[in-house]
């Protein structure tokens, strides 16, 4: 399924540990898509393996690129961040700029998309390497998010808590401007009513960390995702 219409992802980590009945029950639990990404200790050698591993499967995988020096082909989506309220343009544009200087010549951009990332947890690793780290407001969410949407033109704004519930209100700020943009929301969603709420908001919920703290719940986000309607 093309991921503008994914409702539900997983979000594995690739320095991460994951047995391969694990990773088989996430792979068709009828999730939409998965994706592969993180923060720290990402090597090619891992985004690899987990490819390697996931390609068995019918599950559209994406890489969400991290670090130009981990990627490989295989994927069917590159997923690639922008963090709009980082504080230091590296994050923005910069790193950007040195994998196209390198790769940008056999780049497929049919499977690329760019996403306009909104870090709201100050102490995610995210947050804290690209320094995003202020409070935002209401309606510093709305103005990103109608920047990722009319000024950039991003396919996806993604509403990064990682590693914490985050606010619905803040979530539905930015789903009342965005009409094409996909609004993708990640962070610390550990019971299948957390997803269900934020699924009522986004049209994609991504799961993450609990998928290495509590697999049964996991597993169950799915259902309860894909038991909401699709807001809009
Ligand atoms: C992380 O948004 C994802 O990039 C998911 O967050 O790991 O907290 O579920 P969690």
């Amino acid at each position: 399924m093309d991921y503008h219409n994914w409702r539900h992802a997983f979000k594995l980590d690739p320095a991460k540990t994951i047995h391969d009945d694990e990773l088989e029950k996430l792979a068709e639990s009828g999730t939409d898509g998965i994706i592969v990404g993180g923060t720290d200790g990402i090597t090619l050698e891992g985004v690899l393996h987990l490819l390697a591993r996931l390609r068995r499967y019918a599950v559209p995988l994406a890489l969400e690129v991290s670090d130009a020096d981990a990627v490989t082909f295989g994927y069917d989506y590159y997923f690639i961040p922008t963090v709009l309220n980082a504080n230091d343009v590296k994050w923005m544009n910069g790193v950007h700029l040195e994998a196209l200087k390198e790769f940008g010549h056999m780049m497929k951009w049919e499977e690329v998309a760019a996403e306009g990332y909104c870090i709201l947890n100050p102490d995610c690793k995210a947050a804290q390497l690209t320094g995003a780290t202020q409070p935002l407001t209401k309606e510093d969410v709305t103005a990103y998010a109608r920047m990722a949407e009319h000024l950039f033109r991003f396919p996806i704004f993604y509403m990064e808590y990682s590693g914490m519930y985050g606010d619905p209100q803040m979530v539905s700020a930015a789903a009342s401007v965005l009409e094409e943009t996909k609004l993708v929301y990640g962070g610390g969603i550990t019971s299948a009513g957390q997803a269900a709420e934020m699924a009522a908001i986004a049209d994609t919920v991504v799961v993450g960390n609990v998928i290495y703290d509590d697999l049964k719940t996991a597993l169950a986000t799915v259902d309860a995702v894909k038991s909401v309607a699709a807001p809009k």
